[in-house]
């Protein structure tokens, strides 16, 4: 059989595409817009499986809101700072420029290659310091607004890349990056101070909720972590200030035993007893140490040391020690708790390494936890506790603790949030230099816009090696500058940006890239609005779109940003695995996209990516056959060669069942790629296909329209995933210039309707009328029907009975 050459058609259509710029957005345009947008690639390397994959499915919206009548900006860009460059660099004695712009050309061949209808003249990269002298701008505006801050804490420390982290990049107690065991270290770093948005980041998931993943919805509920409860003050003896805790079970405090503080809470050193001050301080040493999760989980053994004071519990007036443990966290809540040990697994834990008493004040029809060794947190009856006599459920308990405690001024009500402010100074070099001066004499200086950017020194290769100061403290001529407020000698600030504050805006930045009168052109930006669906992986579930949900409500108050949610749809997609495992140097399982697409071609790769499974599952390439796709789109393109018709050919006189099948393709892939269900898309064209060859082979022959019009259905709807077979075989059509400005098909929506059967009408027995209704016409309809034709035989006749036998025949009784 013919076959077209597959590596003709790939090194000719990425020209004529660009020649005939046509996936370029036009600000101008009078149609309704669209923004679709992909993750923009990090630049390690060449593109893998994983981008080809989220490429292909985004590409296909794309394009099809294109040929919906949109006018579709679909921009793409790079996020090019960031450690692997700079490591890179380090190992090749070079600047980390050098491997970034390279990778980048590299990436931005194989997409043009891959045949992706990207809009390139939207085109940044947030290391170039036109991007990044608008990164410095917002970062100045936050800090005037007091959501920029520093602040001297303990925080995450990776030994390995030697350099903070935030705590979404610690994940299981090790760097998200380089898997080392991370550690604590108190230091005085830059905050973004996103809990001021906790409430609104949380009440909005609920306007993108249909829209988003139920998984990322949910990660980022339980990341911002809200929880209601009590400020509990107790009197601690020997001392003016109470000791205040934050706790959800105000309504247990009368089974409260005893008091902890963080071990590494300066309050703990405040409160300890000369007597105990070594044991405590011998306590802390190995505390610091240890990882937040470890210290957190239920499964360690409890470690904690007496501080030799007590605290009176205010309703039951007993005094009870207070201890310094590790399981309780410094910086959540108030860093100190009451200890409850019958109904928190924790303090019982605790409680019966260090033989403190358990006192049960729910009862849940459990075993006594004294006993069993097992908290209850569930309902129950309230026992010795003379307040919450005759309550029987946790809510009702709750408020009535609450206002005793309120109106006895011993506490009050309260909101928790587990999220923390967002640290986001880093000690390394490739990153956005934070434009600020520290002088002897004013203190922090901001540095003034017309300054901007402050841009990097030209440090490279082991100048960069991590040290535990930023590189750029190095870089003495840099560093040294007149304070821009009194001109006096001062030091620039060394510390970087965390990379995703570069990808917390750069959507914002596509609407007009090229501006320079601020971040973006509000016009335009007013114009394209928000994102209207975001593909790209959920490993970023929580960092990068919360983040960027943070930026855009703070533009949002400083009038910049019309909208409050940066993401009206979210696409995330699964990962492209291999034998069953993610793929990796180590296993060697790794499968090369330029390899793949050397093999099959582009088409079948993306054919295979889209066919494979629903947008949001995993792919295991090893269950794959590239190979079978490569042979469909041979067949489909065959089907081309075959029409025997002119162009235009009127296809109202051809074969109504191909039609009929035609057309019913059509209105389900609209409905398939509104519904995001790709892969049956592809199921669907791969059924016209063979309808259509056997109308050839077999049935109305090729020179009927029907046929064109059949295949020229093929052709566009292939255009969405497969844009080079498509493009051979418009042209074969007799089409140009390309297919992607083809019209979209138009339903005929009496095609879509089966042909009519005759329904027959019987009055006493006889044959009264005849009726052409629907095959699925309903009994009810029919009868209906019938009656209304037949009216004037039953004129002063009372119906008795109707028998229907839907679509065939009704027979009325008199
Ligand atoms: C007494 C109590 C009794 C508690 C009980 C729970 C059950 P969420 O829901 O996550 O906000 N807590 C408070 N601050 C803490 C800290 N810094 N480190 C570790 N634990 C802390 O959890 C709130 C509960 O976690 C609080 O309520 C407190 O223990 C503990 F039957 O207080 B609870
Ligand atoms: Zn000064």
């Amino acid at each position: 059989a013919a076959t077209y050459d597959v590596a003709a058609a790939e090194a000719t259509w990425p020209q004529r595409w660009a020649e005939l710029d046509l996936f370029t957005a036009d600000d101008g345009s009078a149609k309704p817009t669209k923004y679709a947008l992909t993750m923009f690639p990090y630049p390690s390397g060449d593109l893998h499986m994983g981008h080809a994959e989220v490429f292909a499915l985004h590409d296909v919206i794309a394009r099809y809101w294109r040929f919906r009548g949109y006018e579709v900006m679909d921009p793409i860009g790079w996020d090019s700072f960031g450690l692997p460059a700079e490591n890179a660099a380090i190992r090749r004695d070079e600047h980390p420029a050098t491997y970034t712009y390279a990778n980048i050309e590299t990436q931005a061949a194989s997409m043009r290659r891959y045949g992706l209808a990207f809009d390139w003249s939207r085109r940044l990269h947030t290391s170039d310091p036109e991007y990044y002298r608008w990164t410095q701008w917002l970062f100045l505006r936050f800090r005037e607004q007091g959501l920029a801050y520093r602040k001297n804490s303990a925080v995450n420390w990776c030994p390995v890349d030697q350099t903070v982290l935030a705590n979404e990049q610690v994940v299981d107690g090790e760097c998200e990056r380089c898997g080392a065991v991370v550690t604590k270290r108190e230091l005085t770093q830059w905050y973004f101070k996103i809990t001021d948005y906790a409430q609104r980041l949380l009440d909005d998931l609920e306007t993108v909720e249909d829209r988003w993943p139920r998984r990322v919805v949910n990660s980022q509920r339980n990341w911002i972590g809200r929880s209601e409860g009590a400020y509990v003050d107790f009197r601690v003896t020997g001392r003016d200030e109470p000791l205040r805790v934050y706790t959800t079970r105000p309504d247990t405090l009368y089974g409260a035993t005893f008091m902890v503080v963080a071990a590494d809470a300066p309050l703990a050193r405040e409160l300890v007893a000369d007597e105990q001050r070594a044991a405590y301080e011998q306590y802390l040493e190995g505390v610091r140490s240890a990882s937040d999760i470890d210290r957190l989980s239920t499964d360690r053994p409890k470690t904690g040391v007496d501080l030799g004071v007590t605290a009176t519990n205010p309703l039951t007036g007993e005094d009870m020690p207070v201890w310094a443990a590790d399981y309780v966290l410094a910086d959540y809540g108030t860093g100190a708790i009451m200890a409850v040990p019958a109904h928190d697994q924790r303090d019982l834990d605790f409680a019966r390494a260090f033989g403190l008493p358990v006192r049960r004040v729910v009862d849940t029809g459990e075993e006594d936890p004294a006993v069993s060794g097992v908290a209850t947190s569930g309902d129950g009856t309230y026992v010795d506790s003379p307040l919450l006599e005759g309550l029987s459920d946790k809510t009702a308990g709750v408020a009535a603790a609450i206002d005793k405690l309120e109106a006895d001024g011993l506490g009050e009500r309260t909101v928790n949030f587990r999220l923390r402010d967002w640290l986001l100074s880093r000690q390394r070099f490739w990153g956005c230099p934070i434009p600020v001066v520290h002088c002897p004499t004013c203190g922090e200086v901001g540095v003034p816009d017309d300054q901007l950017p402050v841009e990097l020194p030209e440090l490279k290769g082991a100048d960069l090696k991590p040290r535990g100061v930023s590189p750029l403290a190095a870089a003495r001529d840099w560093v040294e500058v007149a304070c821009p407020s009194c001109g006096g000698p001062a030091e620039r600030d060394t510390d970087t940006m965390d990379t995703f504050v570069d990808s917390s805006w750069y959507f914002l930045r596509f609407t007009s890239p090229g501006y320079d009168e601020g971040p973006f052109d509000p016009e335009k930006l007013r114009r394209w609005g928000a994102v209207d669906q975001y593909v790209g992986g959920l490993e970023h579930a929580v960092l990068h779109l919360l983040y960027a949900r943070f930026f855009t409500k703070v533009l949002h108050d400083m009038d910049m940003v019309d909208f409050v949610e940066p993401f009206d749809a979210l696409l995330g997609q699964g990962v492209v695995i291999n034998q069953g495992r993610k793929m990796s140097k180590s296993l060697g399982n790794g499968v090369d996209l330029g390899a793949m697409i050397d093999t099959y071609g582009v088409d079948a790769v993306r054919l295979t990516l889209v066919f494979a499974s629903p947008p949001e599952d995993n792919i295991d390439w090893a269950d794959m056959s590239p190979g079978s796709s490569q042979k469909f789109l041979q067949r489909a393109w065959r089907l081309a060669g075959d029409v025997t018709s002119e162009p235009g050919a009127d296809p109202a006189s051809g074969d109504r069942a191909l039609r009929s099948v035609t057309h019913r393709t059509v209105r389900e892939v609209e409905e398939l790629v509104e519904g995001m269900r790709f892969n049956v898309v592809v199921a669907r064209v791969m059924e016209l296909v063979n309808t259509t060859r056997k109308a050839i082979d077999s049935g109305c022959g090729p020179a009927d329209p029907a046929v064109r019009e059949a295949v020229e259905v093929v052709t566009v709807l292939l255009s969405l995933v497969t844009p080079y077979v498509a493009e051979e075989m418009w042209a074969t059509l007799g089409h140009g210039p390309s297919v992607a400005v083809a019209a979209w098909p138009v339903v005929d929506e009496a095609l879509l309707v089966q042909e009519s059967v005759t329904a027959v009408v019987q009055v006493k027995g006889k044959v009264r009328a005849r009726l052409e209704v629907s095959p699925d016409i309903s009994e009810a309809d029919l009868e209906a029907a019938a009656l209304a034709e037949v009216a004037s035989y039953l004129e002063g006749a009372t119906v008795r009975t109707v028998i229907v036998r839907a679509p065939k025949l009704v027979n009325i009784v008199v």
